[in-house]
């Protein structure tokens, strides 16, 4: 691809002219002349004299350069920017690297069997989840009354008085005696909170909550605590330098802008509850109230706010109780609507949220195929809060019409769908990456979300996850590590994207909820791949793709790096599936592995003055060169996940209550499993 850009950016003229006018005219008739004038005339005099039919060709040959020049500009500018060390905030390394989900009709569906339908997959049949060595907590479906919001807030805030303490005595006296109880950082998600009257089935309580005499002190740990101080230090930089805006720059101390909504400060709220840092959550609080503002004449992506604003906001209500929240969810959720209408009902990727105007990119009218269908478990909870069925209507009509495509390969979806005819495009590359990967994960959450009765998610989900193996699994050389590769055109690829590793906590929560065993010992495998994706790189972190090796060959390991592909985003997925993992095994290696990756975040990627930032070369601890940024997903995902990957306390965050949508957020399942 360098080579290829290289020529396109080379001068046309003098390529044309020795092709064209042959070897004396190409340097000159004449001889060399260095007068400009001399030589515009000469060139004029020379074209005047061609026929027409050589003119037509020269034009034509300057028309395909140029385009060239445009189709490699294109595809080199991720390389180019990986291989620049310059801030990047006006490129948005999500929207070229998209996740796509796909789900089911799941408007409201009508009651059935919970093990209806399973009678197609002999292989699906439901297992009892496995028993949690780990948990000491009492029977998880014990139903009792929620108690009042005033009280659970007030415990609530309790709590995190005490935590905050807790992490000062901490600080000075590093004792893991710690004991507090997370329990009331954990608030029963509310069901029935100002429904209108046309609400609609209104679904069981989501959750159990335990007695008070039922719950033992769970001691925050070392590892907790500086899960914590690694937050605040981040969030100190946020607040010096970019409250308020999109995202953090870090080494500049200043902020890049996305949407022009404080992603960061919205994406962080339900970390901050969790992790229990009252007075910056109130603080952050404050900006919502009086700061957040949706009717701005801005363009945003409907699946990147979808899944950071409206997923953030509502989980937050959640867990707040705090009706704020869902006002804003409301607001921000009928301003992304626009976005549905389209001839095929399949969303275009962009709406501006003040005019209520929706576009496709400028370059096609495609959207991405894990973009429409990683949107339903917000707008469905939405739904579900508000009583207007409007907004999981949408949303199913996109799950319905992706499930009947044809298109797939054993499950498999490509990456593109067009807004016009609702059809699949570019067909023929199957990844588990960039612009599918979550296609895969709201397949089984959507399912899990809705009390596990739409029976074509989990079709289509079980049918996908064997495609994988069919298609997709290989293992590689000398460790054997079992990786997921791409399939391009009947080719594989042993590619594997950073973002693959969502995969192993998926599969272990779908065999958590009964699915076919094998899909956790899938998980464990490719778990161990995903860790060894940091631990066989110099520092110790993982670069956005890695390649695989096939074939042993001497002083090389499993994973190789290519140079455009070595930088890291501080992206989650990794720690997400640790979490998982840990959650339904008790293994300690997992929290161990976590541990290893936060210290090496702390050792790569923290700035002094605050905040952490993405870096450019993974290969070079003397120099893993910093880019100047801090996603917002770091707040709102990679230490949300450590922090709850650190804990044994089941019960922050329930997983039977509980389900994260794809930037960790978690919404209540709807019905008990
Ligand atoms: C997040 O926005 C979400 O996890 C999304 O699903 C994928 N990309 C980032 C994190 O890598």
């Amino acid at each position: 691809a360098a080579m290829y850009s290289g020529a396109a950016a080379g001068p046309p003229r003098r390529d044309f002219i020795s092709v064209t006018l042959g070897p004396e005219e190409a340097v000159g008739v004449g001889g060399y002349n260095n007068s400009k004038a001399w030589r515009r005339r000469s060139c004029w005099r020379k074209w005047k004299q061609l026929s027409r039919l050589q003119r037509s060709v020269i034009l034509f040959l300057f028309a395909f350069l140029a385009v060239c020049g445009v189709i490699s500009y294109t595809s080199m500018g991720e390389a180019w920017k990986s291989i620049t060390n310059k801030s990047l905030d006006d490129q948005r390394t999500e929207q070229e690297i998209p996740r796509l989900k796909l789900a089911n009709p799941a408007v409201l569906p009508a009651p059935q069997k919970a093990d209806a339908n399973h009678g197609d997959y002999p292989e699906l049949s439901l297992q009892k989840p496995p028993k949690l060595p780990h948990v000491r907590r009492g029977p998880s479906n014990l139903q009792i009354k929620a108690p009042q919001r005033d009280m659970r807030l007030k415990a609530q805030h309790d709590t995190m008085r005490a935590v905050e303490e807790l992490v000062e005595v901490n600080k000075v006296e590093k004792t893991e005696k710690s004991i507090i109880s997370w329990r009331g950082a954990v608030i029963e998600p509310d069901q029935s909170t100002e429904p209108p009257s046309n609400k609609i089935t209104e679904p069981e309580k989501p959750s159990s909550v335990e007695t008070e005499d039922q719950k033992e002190p769970v001691p925050i740990n070392e590892r907790q605590l500086a899960v914590i101080e690694a937050f605040r230090h981040a969030w100190k930089g946020y607040k010096d330098f970019a409250w308020g805006h999109d995202e953090l720059k870090p080494l500049s101390k200043s902020y890049s802008e996305w949407f022009g909504l404080g992603l960061t400060l919205i994406d962080a709220l339900d970390t901050m509850w969790i992790l229990g840092l009252k007075e910056e959550f109130e603080e952050a609080r404050k900006w919502v109230e009086n700061d957040l503002v949706f009717d701005k004449n801005v363009d945003v992506n409907l699946f990147e706010s979808t899944i950071r604003i409206l997923g953030g906001l509502l989980s937050t209500y959640h867990l707040s109780g705090d009706s704020l929240f869902l006002e804003k969810a409301k607001d921000i959720g009928n301003r992304l609507m626009p976005a549905f209408k389209t001839p095929s009902k399949i969303p275009y990727s962009d709406v501006n949220i003040g005019r209520g105007t929706a576009h496709p990119p400028r370059w096609t009218s495609d959207s991405t195929v894990a973009e429409v269908t990683s949107i339903q478990l917000e707008f469905r909870e939405l739904s579900r809060l508000t009583g207007d069925e409007k907004f999981q209507k949408a949303v199913d009509e996109v799950m319905k019409h992706v499930h009947t495509l044809s298109g797939k390969n054993d499950g498999l979806v490509p990456m593109f769908i067009n807004t016009n005819s609702g059809q699949f495009t570019h067909l023929g590359v199957y990844t588990l990456g960039a612009r599918a990967d979550s296609y895969y994960e709201y397949l089984l959450k959507q399912w899990i979300q809705g009390g596990k009765k739409e029976n074509e998610l989990l079709e289509d989900y079980m049918r996908a996850i064997e495609g994988v193996k069919k298609h997709l699994l290989q293992r590689s050389e000398p460790k054997k590590l079992t990786f997921v590769g791409e399939l391009a055109h009947g080719h594989f690829s042993a590619k594997m994207d950073h973002l693959v590793c969502f995969l192993p906590g998926t599969l272990a929560l779908g065999a958590h909820n009964g699915l076919a065993a094998d899909h956790m010992k899938l998980a464990e495998t490719l778990i161990e791949t995903c860790y060894q994706m940091y631990a066989q790189v110099e520092t110790g972190l993982s670069p956005e793709i890695v390649h695989f090796n096939l074939h042993a060959q001497k002083g090389h390991k499993d994973v190789e790096i290519k140079p455009a592909d070595r930088h890291n985003l501080l992206r989650p997925e990794t720690v997400e599936s640790l979490f998982y993992m840990y959650r339904f095994t008790g293994d300690k290696k997992y929290q161990d592995w976590g541990w290893e990756i936060l210290q090496n975040f702390n050792r790569y990627t923290r700035v002094p003055t605050g905040g952490y930032t993405s870096i450019n070369n993974v290969q070079n601890p003397s120099n893993p060169e910093p880019r100047d940024k801090m996603e917002s997903f770091f707040l709102g995902e990679t230490l949300k996940y450590m922090f709850l990957l650190f804990s044994d306390d089941i019960d922050l965050i329930n997983l039977d209550k509980y389900i994260f949508n794809t930037e960790a957020h978690p919404l209540p399942i709807w019905v008990p499993a």
